[in-house]
């Protein structure tokens, strides 16, 4: 898979290239990373990237044609004009929010162009021509898209094949996160007894059976409290056995 992304701040993307489970990755060279600077593709002295919204108003907008300049290196490098080969996708608050079942579609692409705003946003024009998906990663607003595209590529580059080198670890979390549809359970490690908290004997029982029931029903536990809606998903989903509706019964009470 090969990402680009067009930022103003392309050294923010040393992050994900160098370390952890995204560097080995990358190191492996089972994904490549390339980040590119629209100031590069500038003409004018100044380097302008950014000028003056119409209408007025605070702040500035980026400039279009740097952006497309960018885009058509980064297409000639990638020997393609087609777009299901690598979208471009901008980082922004008004796009589809980011899920892992996202991240699963990008793992298993081909890659993607990422477009990081700075400023109050990009010119429309540009959007309208050569964006094909906008992605948000929450409702908030950050100083620029470069820390969503970090976290997606995060995010996708961790559920390729290899990248984590214990692909237990991957099944496990790819059973949390999109097939039990529930958040994740508590863990623990040694010492057993740490700041006079025992771990919960059932992780020491050996009992496989009795500690699959104990995680799943923290699950369901931890998913009612902070994510409600989560739990009525997997419901919807037929995903809640009668045993884990009796669990559930069993804290209202
Ligand atoms: N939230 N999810 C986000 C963002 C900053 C538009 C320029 C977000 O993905 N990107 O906040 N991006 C952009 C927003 C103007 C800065």
């Amino acid at each position: 898979m090969r990402i680009d992304v067009i930022s103003l701040f392309p050294d923010m993307f040393g992050v994900v290239r160098d370390s952890g489970v995204t560097g080995r990755a990358h190191n492996q060279g089972i994904w490549a990373l390339h980040a590119w600077n629209p100031r590069d593709f500038t003409h004018d002295i100044h380097r302008t990237v950014d000028d003056r919204p119409y209408g007025g108003g605070p702040g500035m907008v980026m400039l279009a044609e740097p952006l497309k300049q960018t885009l058509q290196t980064i297409r000639t490098q990638r020997g393609t004009t087609s777009v299901d080969n690598a979208p471009v996708i901008l980082l922004s608050p008004v796009g589809k929010r980011f899920d892992q079942s996202l991240a699963a579609r990008l793992a298993n692409s081909a890659g993607a162009i990422f477009v990081c705003g700075r400023y109050e946003g990009v010119d429309q024009r540009f959007i309208d021509g050569y964006v094909d998906e906008q992605w948000s990663l929450g409702d908030f607003v950050l100083s620029g898209g470069e820390i969503a595209a970090l976290a997606m590529i995060d995010a996708a580059v961790r559920l390729m094949p290899g990248a984590l080198n214990h692909g237990d670890s991957s099944l496990q979390d790819s059973f949390q996160d999109s097939i039990s549809g529930l958040l994740d359970s508590p863990h623990y490690t040694r010492p057993e007894l740490l700041w006079d908290q025992p771990v919960p004997p059932v992780l020491l029982s050996g009992n496989h059976a009795s500690i699959a029931r104990w995680r799943r029903e923290q699950s369901l536990a931890l998913t009612s409290k902070n994510r409600p809606d989560l739990l009525e998903h997997a419901r919807h989903l037929g995903l809640l056995t009668k045993s884990d509706e009796k669990f559930l019964d069993s804290l209202k009470t």
